[in-house]
């Protein structure tokens, strides 16, 4: 599996860090193979977010989550998913790294910014809740 799929949550969004972002993607040598930019329903998120709708932060995470545009993206390239995982940085933006994406911009775990699957098996999941076939490039 060479995709993965990335999405910009509404606080990159809101911030005008959405450039900034697909930049870091692009320089790094990635490609972009589809976009949209969504709201997203209760209904979507709470798939996206599966396996936390039972944690105690969910009812905080689905109201920031669907609380405005996010953009959504398949990223392909070598090693895309971990290596997308790394510019990331930790999920709390106060133990991610300086360089990364995190560690640059954020301080709150559930507003960080951006989220990229974390395997194989979740790039295949998470790229079919988002797009269908033909709209991904190849
Ligand atoms: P990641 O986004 O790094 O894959 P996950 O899958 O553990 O992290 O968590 C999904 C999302 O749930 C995170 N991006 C964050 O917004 C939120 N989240 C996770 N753990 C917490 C927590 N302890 N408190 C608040 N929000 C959390």
């Amino acid at each position: 599996m060479n995709k993965t799929y990335v999405m910009l949550k509404p606080d990159a969004v809101e911030r005008r860090l959405v450039g900034e972002v697909i930049s870091r993607i692009e320089k790094k040598g990635f490609t972009i193979e589809a976009m949209t930019m969504e709201v997203l329903t209760e209904e979507k998120a709470r798939e996206h977010y599966s396996e936390h709708v039972e944690k105690p932060f969910f009812p905080e995470l689905l109201e920031y989550i669907t609380s405005g545009p996010v953009v959504g993206m398949v990223v392909s390239g070598p090693g895309v998913i971990q290596a997308m995982r790394t510019m990331l940085g930790a999920t709390d933006p106060l133990e991610a790294e300086p360089g990364s994406i995190r560690g640059d911009f954020g301080y709150s775990k559930t507003m960080n910014l951006v989220h990229a699957s974390d395997s194989g098996e979740s790039a295949s999941r998470e790229i079919a809740l988002y797009f269908t076939t033909d709209q991904i490039c190849d």
